[in-house]
């Protein structure tokens, strides 16, 4: 009888942590996610610095009108970008995190980690504005900004990575997962990378700019 008991409380122990990673009540500054699909095979999980594939629709939470959709953009192919380094919104580089490929997931975004106070008016949000996304994850590459990823890419081991090299390794990197891409967002990644981490505009990404990321908080 003891023991039952003790085997019944494990058993809710573990049934809530596994609730708890479906479904995530948080209070009102953090990002809320919901879990919508989970592939039954996950190999890999997103984490901060890699090159993800993803769709993603946004609405407002007030009034549930959407404001935001990447299916409507670039002829309907995926947006590509690096997770948690800001190029998307502080809230969807956290409601991003550990995803399986072929995830979905429903999010909410409080202001703070999203548009503000202020909003954003060329996506029409208004100030303080709450917002949620519908998110499908396609795919994860190693991002280029990986710390092992450095010696791939710079293949004449001068120890700084030129554009010729990133372009290389980042179509390497598409090629990978077999799915048809637009030229331009190839080459929008490629630009992003050296705006982003060139910071002496020298035209090369050194081991000391490429690391600055690492140092980054969320
Ligand atoms: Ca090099
Ligand atoms: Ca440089």
């Amino acid at each position: 009888m003891h023991l039952g008991g003790c085997f019944l409380l494990q058993a809710l122990a573990l049934l809530s942590l596994q609730s708890g990673a479906q479904k995530v009540e948080a209070p009102s500054d953090q990002v809320q996610v919901e879990v919508v699909h989970l592939p039954e095979e996950c190999h890999q999980k997103s984490k901060k610095g890699d090159l993800l594939n993803a769709h993603y629709d946004g609405y407002l939470a007030s009034d549930h009108s959407k404001f935001y959709c990447s299916r409507t953009q670039n002829d309907g192919h995926p947006k590509w970008f690096v997770l948690g380094v800001g190029q998307v919104i502080k809230g969807l580089d956290i409601a991003m995190l550990n995803m399986c490929p072929g995830e979905k997931r429903k999010v909410i975004i409080p202001p703070s980690l999203a548009y503000g106070k202020h909003g954003y008016d060329a996506a029409k949000i208004p100030p303080n504005a709450t917002l949620i996304f519908e998110i499908e994850l396609y795919a994860i590459t190693k991002g280029p900004r990986s710390v092992e990823a450095f010696s791939d890419i710079d293949m004449d081991k001068d120890k700084q990575l030129s554009r010729d090299e990133i372009d290389l390794y980042l179509k390497k990197e598409f090629e990978r997962d077999g799915k048809k891409r637009d030229p331009l967002h190839h080459e929008n990644v490629l630009v992003d990378i050296f705006k982003k981490n060139d910071r002496d505009g020298d035209g090369f990404i050194s081991a000391k700019e490429y690391n600055v990321y690492q140092h980054d908080e969320l």
